[in-house]
């Protein structure tokens, strides 16, 4: 099943099921070598969402900036590698999504607790916009919001749940986006933690 969000955005409910076997001790794994931290924005905000990366290139934050880089900040290492299930589930996402092709040299991951939220916000610290972003959700649910090209546009709220998964691009790749106040809800398997893969081709 396909539901079209935009010209360029899909959503692809319980695309990454089949996958979850393998994301999660991967998940598990990168978070030993490179650990869940949380960021403090260019303003001085310590972010309620918790992030590590893995792949070539990890974003990160602190009060010089938002950036891309190959090390991470907080032991001077390259970030994992991107495993092999990850790459393979954001490649088959975006070719259902009509972005064949798709390498990702970036994988965010981001964890949410009760409470944690995204304020409203576009990507635009990559290099090439002609890439797709490909977006996977699992355990608790949480309510995305899909605004418009500019921050005061109207927004609509679309619920996602563990296994589905999102692919933007196009037209649709700089919408400006937000995840609500995560609510209470455990996860059978991930209990009362979001975590968010988000898949970008940034270098
Ligand atoms: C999340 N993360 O659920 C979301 C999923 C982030 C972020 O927004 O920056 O870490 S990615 C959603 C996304 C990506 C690119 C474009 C659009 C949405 N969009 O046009 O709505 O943790
Ligand atoms: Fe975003």
């Amino acid at each position: 099943a396909l539901e079209r969000l935009g010209p360029g955005a899909f959503v692809l409910p319980g695309f990454a099921l089949p996958f979850v076997d393998a994301l999660l001790p991967a998940i598990e794994g990168l978070a030993e070598r490179a650990p869940f931290r949380h960021l403090v924005t260019p303003g001085g905000f310590t972010m309620s969402v918790a992030l590590t990366n893995c792949g070539a290139l990890g974003w990160t934050s602190d009060r010089r900036g938002y950036r891309y880089s190959a090390t991470d900040p907080d032991s001077g290492k390259p970030w994992p590698a991107m495993p092999e299930p990850f790459t393979r589930l954001a490649r088959e996402a975006a070719s259902t999504a009509g972005f064949d092709g798709f390498a990702p040299d970036a994988c965010l991951v981001n964890r949410y607790a009760p409470g944690a939220r995204l304020s409203l916000h576009q990507d635009k610290d990559e290099h090439d916009y002609g890439a797709p972003i490909v977006s996977v959700s699992l355990g608790m649910p949480a309510v995305f919001l899909f605004g418009g090209h500019a921050r005061g546009d109207k927004t609509v709220r679309v619920p996602l749940v563990h296994g589905d998964v999102v692919v933007w691009g196009g037209e649709d790749r700089l919408r400006y986006h937000g995840v609500l106040p995560l609510k209470d809800e455990p996860h059978p398997l991930l209990g009362a933690t979001r975590i968010n893969l988000t898949f970008r081709k940034a270098g």
